[in-house]
């Protein structure tokens, strides 16, 4: 087997950092060495096949992006990502690990959603991936497959309380599969937005004439974000169910989590880089000459981007820091504007909700390290550890230890990323949703499972390197 050796690095954990080498056998860390590169008296530095020099920069474990939609089907197109194109743009930035979402329609058997998923991502990944499987129906047969998913590795399920009539559940299923979850450990994920008020909502803007994209923000108010969180947390702890509660973007949402956390529930929650730094007001002033105000469908996802004004923003980075939020996913769920926003010109209900950020959120997260939002410990933590918890992967991912599977990423805090369309974009997109945005750190060397597939801008991976990964149980179930 190939050995490589980390030389000279700081080595950064959830829990703190250090100088010291890594030693990589084949996939697998073998050691991490006080720096000097000596095992038992011998120089490693001359008996290993590769050594990658990491003086002055950061050792970090490989990121984990817990919340991505390759290929997903949405509203008459799919998600422009491929898991080829999707993984290998997930690999340039840094992320070593995906879990996706199977889907499951409606009247169709969880298990071929699920296959269908394999399908689709089999031999075609970059990077390592694994599945959450969304529940669209939740009906007896559904219902009676959930359990049986924890043997296929998929530990967890997510319901939408938004979507009628496409993925959604009423109080009466969501419930019924919060039952399954407490009695299981399968972790119940909740879209949680008040889809049938939405819609209401939705419906008398656009028969005002209120068509364009700012009012796809304007119908998904803070107050059905608020409430549907509130819904998801006391049907929680009813049933006992551990809840984990997707794309937080409300501030009003994250003082529901805080609470049900301080009443000693199992709640979590994620929010996503757009959250933390994309407003409802800068979409509302976006305008091209190509798209006009259509410019604005770039930035079309739900839940939808928050106004500044409000304090949205400042507060997810507080909730980061003060653990009231956990992890940080990019909800990847990428839409050309071409053939796909488009379908919606003319009633922003019609636009494919999604941003594409799968190749940055580990240079976004870190641009927090940087202004002094988040320590750099907590970064690793936020943005690998503790998705490798989450999701039932630590051990293997998501820590730099003998044992453990070598994905690790060589950052380099002096180095610089100019993120664009034209620039370090390998996303499936006729467009980057992050235009403009300039990072202080840079990527230098990803390795996966002890390949190295990104060096020094230069791309070395290859389809097929990742595989399925079975997930264990929530390492954060009581
Ligand atoms: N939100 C999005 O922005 N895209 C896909 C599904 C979702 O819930
Ligand atoms: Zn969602
Ligand atoms: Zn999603
Ligand atoms: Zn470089």
């Amino acid at each position: 087997m190939a050995t490589t050796l980390i030389k000279g690095g700081t080595v950064v954990s959830a829990t703190g950092r250090g100088e010291a080498d890594v030693l990589i056998d084949g996939e697998t860390i073998v050691a991490v060495l006080a720096p000097g590169s000596e095992l038992l008296g011998t120089d490693l530095t001359a008996s290993v096949d590769t050594v990658v020099d990491a003086t002055g920069k950061y050792v970090i474990p490989g990121g984990i992006d817990a919340h991505t939609h390759m290929q997903l089907p949405f509203g008459g197109t799919s998600a422009s990502d491929t898991f080829e194109t999707g993984t290998r743009a997930a690999a340039w930035g840094g992320t070593t690990t995906i879990v996706d979402f199977a889907v499951q329609k409606y009247g169709e058997r969880v298990e071929d959603g699920l296959a269908h998923w394999h399908e689709l991502a089999a031999g075609n990944c970059a990077i390592d991936y694994g599945f959450h499987q969304i529940i669209g129906g939740v009906d007896e047969d559904s219902l009676a497959a959930m359990p049986r998913l924890i043997d296929e590795g998929v530990s967890s399920f997510k319901l939408f309380m938004a979507y009628p009539g496409v993925f959604y559940s009423d109080d009466a299923q969501i419930l019924k599969a919060m039952q399954i979850s407490a009695e299981t450990g399968l972790l119940t994920m909740m879209h949680a937005e008040n889809g049938p008020a939405i819609d209401v909502l939705a419906e008398q803007l656009v028969a005002k004439g209120n068509t364009s994209p700012y009012f796809h923000g304007k119908a998904r108010a803070w107050q059905m974000e608020e409430e549907a969180t509130h819904r998801a947390i006391m049907l929680s702890n009813l049933t006992g169910a551990p809840l984990y509660v997707v794309h937080v973007s409300a501030k009003q949402a994250v003082e529901q989590l805080a609470w049900a956390r301080d009443n000693g529930q199992n709640v979590f929650g994620e929010t996503c880089p757009q959250y933390l730094y994309l407003s409802l007001e800068e979409q509302l002033g976006a305008t091209s000459e190509e798209w006009g105000d259509f410019e604005g469908a770039k930035w079309v996802c739900s839940t939808p981007l928050r106004s500044r004004a409000e304090g949205h923003q400042d507060h997810m980075w507080q909730a980061l820091r003060t653990n009231d939020l956990q992890m940080v996913s990019t909800d990847h769920c990428p839409f050309c504007m071409k053939d796909q926003k488009e379908l919606g010109l003319a009633d922003f209900r019609a636009i494919p909700n999604g941003i594409g950020s799968v190749e940055h959120r580990m240079n976004l997260m870190y641009q927090g390290v940087v202004t002094g939002e988040l320590s750099l410990e907590r970064f690793v933590e936020l943005t690998s550890t503790t998705p490798a918890r989450m999701f039932g992967m630590y051990g293997k991912k998501g820590v730099i230890q003998p044992g453990a599977d070598a994905d690790i990423v060589v950052y380099d805090p002096n180095g610089h990323t100019s993120i664009g369309y034209e620039k370090t974009h390998h996303m499936n997109m006729d467009h980057s949703a992050w235009e403009g945005y300039e990072i202080d750190g840079h990527v230098d060397t990803v390795i996966a499972r002890g390949k190295i597939i990104v060096d020094d801008d230069q791309y070395l991976g290859s389809k097929g390197d990742g595989k399925y990964l079975k997930r264990g149980l929530s390492q954060y179930l009581l």
